[in-house]
């Protein structure tokens, strides 16, 4: 195995044993295979657009197959193997309505028949097998903006909302990266383009989840715990939390959220629940620690899985692109059927009650809309002075020690300061008695890491407001802490909206060959941490 897609890569480099995540070799080469057989199903599915064919179904299995790679979704190799046979059937599907070319990608015609096969045949075409490091450094920042990409896609399109341009790039990317001959002055303008439907995925959910939910509002959420049994739900799909909702009712069961579901208390819809208690715990790490006291069933809507504990593994269940094998996974819909979630409230009704970690409030839900009925009050704070500087924090959490830089340099900024923050990197420090400036809170949480897209619509909202011509002269530092493919969508979306000057950290991808990371840092101005009193120094005061 060799994967270094996310920012916990061994030593900085890559993961070549097992997986920092608990990722395993099996696991990691399927993935690698079903990566490259999604990229011979886009084959397919471009001479099928091209020729005037449906392509629903393929377009819909790439997202799916890309999500399913995305650093701890899945680490289920039964189902990544079903995955690649499925591919393969999707493949030859179209392949019987096409007048095949005679010379095609392998990708787009290689069939492992068995598991010995795939297991060998994965070996070949891993990462790195590309040799040029440039090359591979290009065509792995597309893929993992890809993935992320994916995800988002996804989500919007459970809650029925498609965007066919967006599967057309995700396409015509993922033949960009089969070719053996493509320059990086090809592979550039592609990354960039990637930047472009980051944006565009991301308003797309923006609008699945609001049209679906209603505008995310200030709420306080409760971190406490009740005194009925109930269900953990973790990861970023909303329409799982909405039909687990629904089906709770009259149970005696409650809802939790976990992590990156957090902000689903900001919806309108989801507080008509009586049953939806709060949030239980922090960013997805901590999880071994707090799946064992919440004592109840834990779905995973998506990642982030951490390989669960013998003592807590039966009550984790998945859905979606999520897996792990030995643990229940929960079908998909089918004929537009709600997804059958019995299994689950009846395992919570023979469980105890959370216990109790912490108790009190959080507050959140300063999503674009909200922040836009607020503006006068931002805008005057901003204008008296009162507000020196936004610093946007959003991004990943991770359990890497160096994180704690987060909470240092959030506890360490000038009080005229205010975070906004999207993503689960906020549990670094949404829990500090930080205050606020006038009633405006010193941490304005948007939502999810997809709702990083809220920050960029408040920005570019500031920017009108202030008449400014230039985005990059708003009174905002960017300071962003990345983990997996998600991060990298978002980061792809700033630079495309024009953002300069981000800073990321806590380290700079692994997967950026020395030459691609000073073209980042050249034309995007992009920056490393170093430490709080440094940064402080250097971008705020
Ligand atoms: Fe390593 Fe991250 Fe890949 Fe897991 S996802 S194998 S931790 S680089
Ligand atoms: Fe978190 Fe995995 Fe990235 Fe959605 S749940 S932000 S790390």
């Amino acid at each position: 195995m060799f994967c270094y897609q996310c920012q916990e890569a061994s030593k900085g480099v890559g993961c070549s044993i097992k997986g920092v995540c608990g990722k395993t070799p099996e696991v990691a080469n399927l993935q690698d295979l079903l990566l490259y057989t999604t990229k011979g199903v886009a084959i397919w599915s471009q001479l099928g657009a091209d020729n005037g064919i449906n392509t629903d179904k393929a377009d819909k299995y790439i997202i799916d197959a890309l999500f399913i790679t995305i650093t701890n979704a899945n680490f289920d190799s039964n189902k990544i193997l079903e995955k690649i046979k499925e591919g393969y059937a999707i493949q030859d599907e179209l392949k019987a309505q096409l007048d095949a070319p005679v010379e095609l990608h392998d990708s787009a015609v290689y069939r492992a028949k068995d598991e010995n096969e795939m297991e060998s045949k994965s070996l070949l075409i891993g990462i790195l097998s590309i040799e040029n490091e440039d090359i591979r450094s290009l065509k792995e920042l597309l893929t993992y903006g890809l993935k992320g990409m994916a995800a988002y896609g996804e989500h919007a399109w459970n809650l029925g909302f498609e965007n066919p341009e967006i599967y057309a790039f995700i396409r015509k990317a993922l033949i960009a990266t089969t070719k053996g001959d493509i320059t990086a002055d090809e592979l550039l303008p592609l990354v960039l383009e990637c930047g472009k439907f980051g944006v565009d995925v991301m308003a797309l959910l923006d609008k699945a989840n609001t049209e679906s939910f209603g505008h995310p509002e200030v709420t306080s959420v409760n971190i406490g715990v009740g005194k009925n049994p109930a269900i953990l739900i973790s990861g970023h799909d909303l329409k799982d939390l909405e039909e687990l909702l629904e089906q709770t009712q009259g149970t005696g069961v409650d809802v939790y959220t976990h992590s990156e579901m957090l902000p689903a208390h900001y919806y309108p819809k989801f507080k008509k629940y009586e049953n939806f208690v709060g949030n239980y715990g922090s960013a997805w790490w901590k999880q071994t620690e707090e799946f064992e006291t919440f004592n109840g069933p834990i779905l995973f809507t998506t990642n982030c899985i951490v390989p669960p504990k013998a003592s807590y593994k039966d009550r984790v269940y998945t859905t979606g692109a999520s897996g792990f094998g030995g643990c229940t996974h929960i079908a998909d819909r089918q004929n537009g059927q709600p997804k059958d979630f019995s299994a689950v409230i009846e395992h919570a009704k023979k469980c105890a009650a959370p216990t109790e970690i912490e108790s009190g409030s959080i507050v959140g839900g300063f999503a674009h809309n909200q922040v836009l009925q607020l503006a006068d009050k931002v805008v005057d704070a901003v204008k008296s002075g009162a507000v020196n500087k936004f610093v946007v924090m959003a991004g990943c959490d991770g359990r890497m020690k160096d994180r704690e830089y987060y909470t240092d340099f959030a506890n360490e900024l000038p009080k005229d300061t205010v975070i906004l923050t999207a993503g689960c990197a906020k549990y670094r420090y949404n829990k500090l008695p930080l205050g606020d400036i006038g009633g405006i809170p010193r941490v304005l949480d948007a939502g999810q890491c997809n709702d990083s897209y809220s920050l960029a619509v408040t920005a570019l909202k500031l920017k009108e407001v202030f008449e400014l011509e230039d985005i990059n002269d708003l009174p905002i530092v960017y300071n962003i802490a990345w983990y997996e493919q998600k991060a990298v969508i978002v980061l792809l979306a700033l630079l495309h909206l024009g953002v300069k000057k981000i800073n990321l950290g806590p380290t700079l991808p692994a997967f950026l060959s020395p030459n691609v990371a000073k073209i980042l840092i050249d034309t995007f101005g992009i920056g490393a941490i170093s430490t709080v009193e440094e940064d402080i120094k250097n971008w705020i005061v």
